[in-house]
């Protein structure tokens, strides 16, 4: 399964289409690629071919799901994937050579501070548990989500979406990962267990540096929303639109396709929350996790 994620990787340095970009530092890009995963088997798609540091992408999506849009929540868990956006604003706007350490500490420390600097605008967790409709109230997806999956399992709109036209200007970085629609079967027939899968789409993907972290996180939200229904995890199937690889990027992608996979880990959920909202870290049991050696590689800002 981690050779869709690799044949990607080969396509982009083989044929993909070379063109600059919004961050100035160019890609190779092919457009509309799909890939599924099966998790029905209780394996988690971390990929094995360098070392993916799968909890800071599941203390990103448990911050996502707490509805929080400022760095400060993902700084205190020790999360700093974020702090290149917020660091940049405030370099341009005030001109202070501040390195990221000294940013991310005054963040820390003041709520002042991370209130003026640290915010990213109405981003993920706003519009997932926030969105605010022309009547200025608040609607929650993720709840609508689960009570959906309870009240109506067979609907086609179960589903939550990130892209609010009218906010996109007030956010960071527009959402990558945007709608995430749910289905549930019943593959032993009315009387058995039922099923949930996820399906993703994604208008662009950093295949090397983003999507190891989207794919393992978004299996963690199939698992969770899956328990919190009582049904079997089905498959995570995800859609990239505009899918790249950049251009500081192809030494690494082309280590990373010398190495042969190994078999996924699996994933155990220690105990059942009483709701999402109680999911912690702790509770991520990920078992026989076996990778090949980290990458690292620059992120484009
Ligand atoms: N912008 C770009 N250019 N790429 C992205 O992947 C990306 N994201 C988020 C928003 N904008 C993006 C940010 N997510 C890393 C991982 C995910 C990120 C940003 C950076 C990263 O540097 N990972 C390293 C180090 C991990 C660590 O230090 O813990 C890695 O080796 O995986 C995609 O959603």
């Amino acid at each position: 399964p981690e050779y869709q994620y690799l044949e990607i990787m080969s396509d982009l340095l083989d044929g993909g289409d070379r063109r600059m970009d919004r961050t100035g530092e160019g890609t190779l890009s092919l457009f509309g690629r799909q890939m599924r995963f099966d998790l029905s088997d209780g394996t988690i798609p971390i990929f094995t071919t360098k070392k993916v540091y799968w909890k800071t992408s599941a203390k990103e999506m448990l911050w996502f799901l707490t509805g929080q849009t400022n760095i400060d929540g993902l700084l205190r868990e020790n999360v700093r994937i974020w702090t290149d956006w917020p660091l940049a604003k405030y370099r341009k706007a005030t001109g202070e050579e501040i390195s990221q350490d000294a940013f991310e500490d005054r963040i820390l420390a003041s709520e002042a501070f991370a209130a003026e600097w640290g915010d990213l605008g109405p981003v993920y967790g706003k519009q997932w548990r926030r969105w605010k409709d022309n009547d200025g109230n608040d609607h929650d997806q993720i709840a609508t989500v689960i009570s959906t999956l309870k009240s109506n399992p067979t609907s086609r709109r179960i589903l939550f979406h990130a892209w609010n036209v009218g906010e996109l200007d007030r956010m960071a970085l527009h959402p990558c990962h945007m709608t995430y629609q749910f289905h549930v079967s019943w593959p032993d027939g009315p009387e058995g267990r039922p099923r949930l899968s996820m399906m993703v789409n994604q208008r662009s993907c950093d295949i090397f540096l983003g999507a190891p972290f989207n794919i393992c996180q978004q299996a963690l939200l199939l698992a969770m929303v899956a328990q919190q229904v009582d049904m079997d995890r089905g498959e995570l199937i995800w859609v990239g639109g505009d899918t790249h690889l950049y251009l500081n990027h192809l030494d690494q992608a082309r280590l990373q396709l010398s190495r042969t996979p190994k078999p996924f880990p699996r994933l155990e959920l220690a105990r059942k929350p009483t709701s999402i909202d109680g999911y912690r870290i702790e509770d991520f049991e990920v078992l026989d996790y076996q990778s090949h050696e980290r990458i690292e590689a620059p992120v484009a800002v």
